[in-house]
């Protein structure tokens, strides 16, 4: 079944303004903000403009140019927070949930950027 985009989605309104976000980082294509529940001394989102439901939406619908835009932007905010090793952190989780088994509960994709102190084993 195709992706159905629902526009009314909580990360669609934050795009349009309706509801605010404390943003770490805006590009042409892509909004990184802080996650209103944070599981860990970083936890940022990073989400596409473009209307994406899952990865695999994004990633085969998407043109190579929010391609590339979002990639960069995970990787910008994952060095902006400190936690990528590349910015002299220890590391982190980027996790990418799609639909029900996969445990979304906002419909618009995006990554979590997790990180700030050991995360342990991914399926503990
Ligand atoms: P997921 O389960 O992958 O769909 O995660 C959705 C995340 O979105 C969850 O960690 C909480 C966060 N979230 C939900 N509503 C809001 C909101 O209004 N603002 C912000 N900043 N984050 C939100």
């Amino acid at each position: 079944m195709p992706y159905d985009y629902d526009n009314q989605n909580i990360f669609a309104k934050i795009l349009r303004g309706e509801i605010p976000n404390d943003t770490v980082l805006e590009t042409d294509h892509a909004l990184a903000f802080n996650d209103i529940g944070p599981q860990a001394p970083v936890h940022v989102l990073i989400i596409p403009k473009g209307p994406y439901v899952c990865f695999d939406h994004f990633a085969i619908e998407a043109s190579d140019t929010e391609i590339a835009d979002f990639n960069r932007a995970v990787a910008k905010v994952s060095q902006m927070t400190g936690v990528a090793p590349g910015a002299g952190g220890n590391g982190y989780r980027a996790i990418a949930n799609c639909d029900d088994d996969g445990g979304q509960e906002v419909p618009h994709f995006h990554i979590h950027i997790v990180g700030g102190h050991n995360l342990g084993p991914m399926l503990s």
